[in-house]
This record gives structure tokens, sequence and C-alpha cells, in this order.
């Protein structure tokens, strides 16, 4: 499969799993306003690709799991977006969701996102103690242990100025789990060694944290036609970032830095698996910015 054929059924998955009549017409709605708002879908990419490469024939249960990771990201966007958050009016270049349906409806499809990957998951029809393990691995990567602890710490680092290390913590938390689930996810649904796992997982952290970098310096660097969001944000928030810290080209050369370890870990793993790695590569270096 390629990847248009992948983010078509990633599509269909969506709607299947929000078709029903027995849901609330106006709640889908607002779920399905931000799950199609031209999201570059990269997690559920990652996955699929990695387990393509693992020569995993692709199945909807597979798509289930593509689309858990994607539902909790967007999840995520919403709530960013909020004015008790970022106060963000725009995302992908449209209006945010409570701009559109309220702010309460948009912390609702926000909730709804957040809960519906484990049933998603449940429903999957992958072997009970994958999907055990699969049901950790997204709660890890998202709440307290995860992607909620890095938000937190990213407000209280706000007009602070935050050593490289605590910023490398955040970022490792905030986007690196959520980046991280992909490539482990794969590794668990094709039965792969706790060595190789360890493996996927570092590989997962060093592209959050490439990932994050790149979002850094895309904003202060890129244009509100490009991002399709503010840019400038960081600095309005007086928050210390890779730019802050390192200075642009400090935090492009830490950029290259962390995809030259993902390209030698995604090789470490291909050795050890015989995995096929090219698309997972292709992937890898469109986060390059020269
Ligand atoms: C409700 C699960 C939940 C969390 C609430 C608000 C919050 C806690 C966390 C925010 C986490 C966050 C916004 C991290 C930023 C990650 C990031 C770089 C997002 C941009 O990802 P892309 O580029 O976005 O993949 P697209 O638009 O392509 O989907």
């Amino acid at each position: 499969m390629d990847n248009k054929t992948f983010l078509s059924d990633l599509t269909a998955t969506f709607n299947t799993f929000y078709a029903s009549e027995a849901l609330v017409d106006h709640l889908t709605q607002s779920i399905q306003y931000s799950l199609n708002s031209g999201g570059k879908r990269i997690r559920p990419l990652f996955l699929l690709e990695t387990l393509q490469g693992f020569e995993i024939t692709i199945t909807t249960a597979h798509f289930k799991v593509a689309a858990a990771v994607e539902l909790i990201h967007t999840s995520s966007l919403i709530h960013d977006d909020l004015p008790a958050m970022d106060d963000d009016d725009f995302r992908r270049g449209q209006a945010t969701n409570h701009k559109v349906y309220g702010e309460a409806q948009a912390i609702l499809a926000g909730d709804a996102l957040l809960l519906d990957p484990y049933l998603l998951l449940a429903e999957s029809g992958l072997p009970a103690q994958d999907i055990v393990a699969l049901v950790a691995e997204l709660a890890y990567a998202s709440g307290s242990h995860g992607m909620v602890a890095g938000q937190v710490l990213d407000m209280d680092g706000e007009q602070h100025s935050l050593t490289f290390e605590a910023l490398k913590q955040i970022h490792a938390l905030k986007t690196g789990r959520m980046l991280t689930f992909p490539f482990v996810a794969a590794g668990i649904i094709a039965h792969q060694s706790a060595d190789v796992l360890v493996l996927l997982r570092a590989l997962g952290e060093k592209v959050g944290q490439a990932f994050q970098i790149r979002d850094d310096i895309l904003d202060v660097t890129a244009t509100f036609d490009q991002l399709g969001k503010t840019p400038g944000k960081d600095i309005t928030a007086d928050k210390s970032t890779y730019v802050k810290l390192l200075g642009l080209s400090g935090a492009k050369a830490a950029l290259a830095e962390n995809l030259a370890d993902a390209t030698q870990l995604l090789t470490e793993i291909s050795d050890q698996t015989q995995m096929t790695s090219d698309t997972i590569l292709r992937q890898i270096e469109r986060l390059r910015i020269d």
C-alpha cells in the first residue's frame, strides 16, 4: 500500500467509526471538523509504514490503531487552541474548533476524541495481549506520564528561563511520547523482541525531539500561510524554545543532529530485524530544514 491509500483508508476508518445514526449529530460534526481539516497524519503514517516495513499485511485492525493515535493528537490540538491554553483562532488555516462550535462543545469534542481511541483498540480484533499492550502504550504516551504532563510543564515554563535539559524533557513528554507511540505500537503488533522495542522507542524519541525543534524553528521563520496558524506565538508567550536557547542556527544544528541519530537508529533496527526502512526514512527526511 502507498501513502495515498493509507491516508484515504484512514479517513474511511474515521468516517465508519463516526457514521452511526445513534451518535449525537452536532458532536460528531465538531469531531469530524477537526479530524478532517488537513492534518499531515504523520503519527498514523509512521505506524503503518513501520508495520509495512516489518512485512505485516495491513488490515482494518491496523487502521483502527492508526486512527486511535490520530484521534488523541486531534483532541490535544482542540484543547491546545482553547482560550485557557494557547488561545488560537486558526489551526491549519481554518477557524479553530471553539471558534466554530463554541468553547463547551470544543472541550467535549476533545474529550470524546481522547476516549474513543480505546473503543477503536478494543474492537480492533487484534490478539487480546496486543490490545492490552497498545492501551498501556497509548495511555502512557498521552496522559499524566506523557503529553498532558509535558503541556503542564510547558505552561509552567512561560516567562521563565529554562535550562536546555528542562526544555528537552518538556519536548520529550509533550511531543515526543505521541511520536514514539507509532514505532513502539508497530513493534508490539509485529511481535518484535524487547531489545527491538527499546530501539524503536529510542527512534521515536529522536523523531519527537526533531519534530518539536522544527516546530520551534517554523514559529519564527514561517508565515501564517505556511503554518496555517499565527506565527511568533512562542515569542509572545515568552516561551523557552530551542531557538531562544540556541539561536536559529543552533536550533537548526540540533534538528540535524536528532535526524542523524534517528537515521542511525533506523539502520540499527533494519540490520537487526531485516525491516525495510526506505519509506520511514523519506518521512523522517521531510522534517529537515536547511
Ligand atoms: C486533551 C489529550 C489532551 C491533551 C491536553 C493541550 C494539551 C493537553 C497538550 C498539547 C500538546 C501539543 C499541542 C503538542 C504539540 C505537538 C505538535 C508539534 C503538534 C503539531 O503536530 P502536527 O504538525 O500537526 O503533526 P498536524 O496539523 O499535521 O496534525
